[in-house]
Order: C-alpha cells, then sequence, then structure tokens
C-alpha cells in the first residue's frame, strides 16, 4: 500500500511538472505568438501581455504548489489527514490576492477598449456588412456621408439595404469581395450583419468586434503598414464559419483613390 501511494504520487508530480515545463518551453518558442503589429493598437497588445503575464504567474505557482502537496502529503500508513474547517487569515489572503490579480487583468483592456470606441472626427468611415459567409463593405463618395441604410430594404437587388431617398445613399461605393484602407489614416468601421452574430477581425489590426444583426457596431485604427492582411470571422456562425475571409490591402493614399474610383456606386447598381 504505501509503495504504491508513493508511485501514484510521483506519476501525479511527474505530470504536474511536465504541463507547467511544457507550457513554458511552449511560450519560449514562439509558436503561438502575435503576427506582427500593422495598426497604431499597441496598447492592446500591452494589455494582452498583462494578461498573459498574470494567468501565467498564476498557473506556475499554482501547479507547482499542488504538485509539491502531492507528494509532500500523500498517503502513509497510520497517518489521518486532519480537517480543517476554516481558516479566516488564508481565505483573506486569498480574496485579497485573486481582487488585485482581477483589477490588473481587468484595467488595462478597460481603458484600451475605451480608447478604441472613440474614433478621431476625421477619421474615415467604411461600412462592413457580414452574413453566411462573407464581409462587403461600402465607402461614402465624394460626399463623404455614408447614405441610411436599414434592414428592411434588402433584398436581392439591394445587398446592403440601401435608403436610396436618401441623396447623400447614390455616391456610395461597393465592394463585395476587398477591404482597401489607405496607410496612416484613422479608419472608423461602422459594422453589421444581414443574419447571425459574426465578428469582424483583423488579426494584424489586434481589431475585433462583434457584427449584431439589428445594429451598428464600430471600432477604430490607423493602419501603420502598407500590404496584405486578412479579416476573418471570429464567431462561430454556421457551417462556412472557417470560410468567412476577406482581404484586407492596406496601400498608399493615391493607389487607394484608384481602386476605389474603379468600384461601383449605389447610383449606377442598387435598384429598389
Ligand atoms: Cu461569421
Amino acid at each position: 500500500m504505501g509503495e504504491e501511494s508513493i508511485g501514484m504520487s510521483m506519476v501525479t508530480f511527474g505530470v504536474l511538472v511536465a504541463i507547467v515545463v511544457g507550457a513554458l518551453a511552449l511560450i519560449a518558442s514562439g509558436i503561438w505568438w502575435f503576427t506582427p503589429l500593422a495598426s497604431n493598437w499597441s496598447e492592446i497588445d500591452g494589455a494582452l501581455l498583462i494578461t498573459l503575464a498574470v494567468i501565467g504567474i498564476a498557473f506556475v505557482t499554482l501547479n507547482l504548489a499542488l504538485a509539491y502537496l502531492v507528494l509532500r502529503y500523500r498517503h502513509s500508513e497510520g497517518t489521518r489527514a486532519q480537517f480543517i474547517p476554516d481558516n479566516p487569515k488564508i481565505e483573506k489572503i486569498l480574496i485579497g490576492v485573486t481582487a488585485l490579480g482581477i483589477i490588473i487583468l481587468l484595467a488595462p483592456g478597460l481603458f484600451a477598449y475605451s480608447r478604441f470606441i472613440s474614433p478621431p472626427r476625421d477619421a474615415m468611415v467604411v461600412e462592413v456588412l457580414g452574413e453566411q459567409w462573407r464581409w462587403s463593405y461600402r465607402y461614402p463618395g465624394p460626399d463623404g456621408k455614408l447614405g441610411r441604410a436599414t434592414p428592411k430594404l434588402i433584398s436581392s437587388k439591394n445587398h446592403f439595404g440601401i435608403d436610396l431617398t436618401d441623396p447623400a445613399a447614390h455616391d456610395d461605393i461597393l465592394s463585395y469581395t476587398e477591404l482597401h484602407l489607405p496607410v496612416n489614416r484613422p479608419v472608423v468601421l461602422h459594422i453589421r450583419s444581414k443574419d447571425v452574430i459574426h465578428s469582424f477581425f483583423i488579426p494584424s489590426f489586434r481589431a475585433k468586434m462583434d457584427a449584431v444583426p439589428g445594429m451598428v457596431t464600430h471600432y477604430w485604427f490607423i493602419p501603420t503598414r502598407e500590404g496584405r492582411f486578412q479579416a476573418v470571422c471570429a464567431e462561430l456562425c454556421g457551417i462556412g464559419h472557417h470560410k468567412m475571409q476577406s482581404p484586407v490591402i492596406v496601400e498608399s493614399l493615391e493607389k487607394f483613390q484608384e481602386w476605389l474610383a474603379k468600384q461601383p456606386t449605389v447610383a449606377a447598381t442598387v435598384k429598389p
């Protein structure tokens, strides 16, 4: 009996230590690290790193403590476990440490989030429309304003549900495939959904927000590097969820305007 229990205790100890060492090795290897940042949101990376540090310290401490206790207090013939119903001193310390940990986890994210949803006045507006299973985009035309749109007007000829009685809608420009953006200019995305909840996520920009049917959500960012990136859906939204991707092309203002001029306008393509 005694030998058997030390055997099992050693196995449990070994597994717990291996989990901790394995997790730390995985972090050190960098296999699953962030993609290089391509927007202004280094603050969001900061919040993620703080989260990783706090939960990393808790993970290592708790598992190593557990491994030690399993070995130290393993079964031995003739000893009986002592029952301690409560220990107010230890509970106070645990509540204090946990509360502090949660504050450190939440606070930086809340500050980052409040800035993430407060776009600067000069931000260019682009509408993002999600549906099973693709993304499409609407840009304001020369007037700089997106025309009104409502789910009630959505039809096979009016993909976005644009209200054609709003003069501001006529010059709006549509893209059914790619999101193009000029480099180093603030952009605010107005995000809608036609059917279920999706989530418009551009990992390289650290930007993500749910697309909720019946409402318009938004966030903003500044693309800081030219190149080709990828937008994906980050909300499991049905059988084709994995295909819900779209290229994001960040380019010079001239190239962006050149591309925009070639896209269809509402006036030319949308029928009531
Ligand atoms: Cu989706």
